[in-house]
């Protein structure tokens, strides 16, 4: 076996450098022999149970070291095995010593990442939990911090977990039904084959999205004013980017081209682009330059983070709900009714936005309604850790695109058998994903960006 599990590994697991407090911290069947040999027998802990103690260390030719011993029997600690920490000065040549002590006591030097692949191999953490102790010793910013502490403590294990529960549950229901085929007894009503596979594709499709949704930390929310010719774009514009200068004319076609103003809204940055009016008609009868600017305004909201979608209020109403929420891969669109000082708007959508530039009203609103989505755009970039997205995104897609295959089988009532193929090969993939399938190479990959004591 190439990791090996029945010695027993030690290292600092404080920051290197001095500080009042060092640690070393021991994992494996030899951990209670190392502390036999560092500490007096009346001072060792009771073994069987969590304790801490105050003991002194006894490290010739050094003068008794005074410390404080922990120990969790194995099954109650992260490794799941024997594990002790010594806590004392940390004062790097003093936690060398110590540790060459523990080694000559039994132990061996762990390797970097050891304890938390141990954790892993025990059953402590699934793969994605390990990253998320990676991710918050590497955090750099309290969006990263807090993903990666959510994923630690199960943010995505528990869901992939359940996930892989139903599936697998799904499987045996129908293989059941091979094994009893010529009774003919219906094991899964095929009503609810299809509602599980599809409520399954769903929740991957979930965890993928808010895997893509992480954006570059240096690219900026895009927030895209967009809407037909005269619609009173440019004065929103205007009025939200208070002194940005762009340029209000009352023909419509004004804006040709399209503006840009970097707003912060209270502390929510952001990129307000202002564009041409889209104008259905304008494709057969108008001049080059027209076609031109439509077509940018178009690129334009198709690459929008955020849509402010723009009609004036005396237009037609909308009468069902619009859209607020985020479609897979979509912006976040915000309804908004402008010149509300011309005509009422007749609107009873509520998340509408009514405003109006010449009045102000309605402009806080929209501001609020805009930082609100930049802020929970800017909140999707720390959802998952960094390194878990980047590994386990294919797999998840592979799984969703599986699923998505049962399903179209289970609607069509083909074979039970080419359904379970299909189940199977989800699972494998999710198997990917939390580590109970895994190769070698993969563990080697996650577990060398650790730092050594880890
Ligand atoms: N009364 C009133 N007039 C407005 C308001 N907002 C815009 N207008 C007028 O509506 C006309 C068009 O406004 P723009 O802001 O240029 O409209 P736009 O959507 O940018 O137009 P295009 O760039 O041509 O697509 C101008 O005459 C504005 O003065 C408003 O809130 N109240
Ligand atoms: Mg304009």
């Amino acid at each position: 076996m190439l990791y090996p599990l029945d010695d027993t590994i030690a290292a600092i697991a404080s920051a290197p450098g001095g500080s009042p407090r060092g640690i070393v911290r021991i994992s494996g069947p030899a951990t209670a022999a190392c502390l036999q040999s560092l500490l007096l027998p009346s001072e060792l802990p009771l073994s069987g149970r969590t304790s801490a103690i105050a003991a002194s260390i006894r490290l010739a030719p050094l003068a008794p070291l005074p410390a404080e011993v922990y120990c969790w029997p194995a099954g109650r600690s992260y490794t799941g095995q024997n594990v002790a920490e010594l806590h004392t000065f940390g004062s790097p040549p003093l936690l060398e010593h110590l540790l060459e002590a523990v080694c000559r006591a039994g132990a061996r030097l762990a390797e970097p990442g050891e304890f938390t692949l141990r954790a892993f191999l025990a059953g402590r953490i699934d793969l994605t939990q390990a990253e998320g102790v990676l991710g918050t010793i590497d955090a750099v910013g309290p969006h990263q911090l807090d993903a990666a502490l959510v994923q630690l403590a199960g943010g995505l294990a528990e869901p992939l977990r359940n996930l892989r529960e139903s599936l697998f549950e799904l499987l045996a229901h129908l293989e059941a039904g091979f094994d009893f085929a010529d009774e003919d007894l219906p094991f899964l009503d095929a009503g609810e084959l299809q509602r599980q596979l599809d409520q399954a594709r769903r929740q991957i499709e979930r965890i993928v999205e808010r895997m893509t949704a992480r954006r570059e930390s240096s690219s900026v929310v895009r927030v895209v004013l967009a809407g037909p010719p005269n619609a009173g774009k440019s004065s929103l514009f205007n009025a939200l980017a208070a002194d940005a200068g762009a340029l209000v004319s009352d023909l419509p076609g004004t804006t040709r081209d399209y503006l840009c103003a970097d707003l912060n809204l209270n502390g929510a940055a952001c990129r307000l682009i202002d564009t041409a009016g889209i104008d259905p008609g304008v494709v057969s009868g108008s001049s080059p330059p027209d076609r031109t600017a439509q077509e940018i305004a178009r690129q334009l909201a198709e690459q929008a983070d955020v849509l402010l979608l723009c009609r004036e209020s005396g237009g037609e109403a909308i009468s069902e709900e619009p859209p607020v929420v985020r479609l897979a891969g979509g912006p976040v669109t915000i309804h908004v009714c402008t010149k509300a000082d011309l005509a009422a708007c007749r609107d009873s959508a509520p998340a509408t936005v009514v405003t109006s530039a010449q009045t102000g009203e309605g402009i806080g609103e929209l501001e609020h309604r805009i930082r609100e989505a930049v802020v929970e755009l800017s909140m999707g970039e720390g959802d998952v850790v960094v390194g878990t997205a980047v590994r386990c995104r294919e797999s998840l897609r592979g799984a969703a695109a599986s699923l998505h295959r049962a399903c179209d089988l289970a609607v069509r009532e083909e074979g039970e058998e080419l359904i379970a193929a299909e189940i199977r090969t989800a699972l494998d993939e999710l198997g990917h994903v939390v580590g109970a399938v895994y190769t070698d190479d993969l563990l080697d990959r996650i577990f060398s960006r650790f730092c050594v004591g880890k």
